[in-house]
């Protein structure tokens, strides 16, 4: 198919200019459209053989479909949800035992090593290369938010790379970039900031069962867009907290909003169910009216700017400490 977005001229005067639709998109055939209103705007799709059109297949590549501007982590997978659905019942009763009993026991911190990787495309910091202090910052800004859950952070180590293609996570260097460089344990975490994102701000995977060298084992972590760091360059976005929601991702939490205002949503208990991610601040919002409570716009599991985002819950906190102690407490 080519596409040919054609201006029509008065009338019966058959003046018409041709222009290309979008880019990617060829105008080659010049065909003559009668009786229109004049100064109508019309589109139309012609098929042609791509031989005949004079161009090469490649020319009419579609460019990469742009992914919406937010998290890329992948949709949970009916097996997942089920394994949360589990979990939810398990924490439930444990948690109406011990009110029952009266003898609440704190947890023990739960301590995580993590390894950042900057990926960049130049040593500049437009190129994606975070400056020390800028990593140092998003370390204790992690530390910060999971603190109140009695999880910590210790560093385990950090190196920079320039590589355009691999600081660019539409190009599909994913695995490469991985292989080379990650590290640790599957109960290590591996952050990777890289330059470009492809319209997405982060991207992790959930737990699951992974043995070493398993391609799920290899990718475990979170790719980050750079300038989510703190004092990065993106707006409303540069307070560090992409990172805090990729890693309650890496930690087996959904988006509050999954799932919507029916069934299991996110499969944590006191979240309020939400119809669709927020963003901005939107005090008050109550996108799921015939639901207990207003929509969670403060948790770290929405979508909303950093600066609005102050907790997890305790069922999340729940949750990541069940799949913790399922999938990477004792993982190699
Ligand atoms: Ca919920
Ligand atoms: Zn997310």
């Amino acid at each position: 198919m080519t596409c040919i977005q054609w201006e029509v001229g008065r009338a019966g005067t058959h003046s018409s200019r041709k222009q290309d639709c979008t880019s990617g998109w060829s105008a080659t055939t010049h065909v003559l459209i009668r009786g229109e209103a004049k100064l109508n705007k019309r589109v139309r799709c012609v098929s042609l053989a791509l031989a005949a059109a004079g161009l090469a297949q490649t020319a009419f590549a579609a460019p990469q479909p742009s992914r919406g501007f937010g998290c890329g982590a992948p949709e949970p997978s009916e097996e997942l949800i089920k394994v949360s659905q589990q979990f939810a019942a398990q924490e439930a009763q444990a948690l109406a035992d011990s009110y029952r009993s009266g003898n609440i026991t704190a947890r023990a911190v739960t301590t995580v090593k993590v390894y950042f990787h900057v990926v960049a495309a130049s040593t500049a910091l437009s190129g994606g290369y975070l400056t020390d202090a800028m990593i140092t910052a998003q370390f204790n800004t992690l530390n910060a938010a999971f603190a109140p859950h009695n999880i910590q952070f210790t560093l385990g180590g950090t190196d920079k790379t320039v590589n355009a293609n691999w600081a660019d996570d539409s190009l599909g260097y994913e695995m490469t970039m991985k292989r080379a460089l990650r590290k640790g344990t599957y109960k290590d975490l591996n952050l990777y900031f890289l330059q470009k994102m492809g319209g997405n701000l982060g991207y992790c995977y959930f737990p699951t069962t992974a043995t070493p060298g398993s391609t799920a084992y290899i990718r475990d972590g979170c790719t980050i867009l750079y300038s989510t760091a703190p004092g990065g360059s993106s707006t409303n976005y540069n307070l560090g907290h992409t990172t805090t929601h990729e890693v309650g991702h890496w930690f087996g939490l959904y988006h509050t909003f999954q799932g919507g205002c029916t069934g299991s949503g996110d499969s944590v208990a006191d979240t309020p169910a939400q119809a669709s991610a927020s963003s901005g601040c939107p005090v008050g919002r109550d996108s799921c009216p015939s639901a207990a409570g207003v929509d969670p716009i403060h948790n770290y599991m929405d979508y909303s700017y950093d600066s609005c985002y102050e907790e997890f819950t305790p069922g999340q906190q729940a949750r990541i400490n069940s799949f913790w102690t399922q999938y990477r407490a004792n993982a190699s």
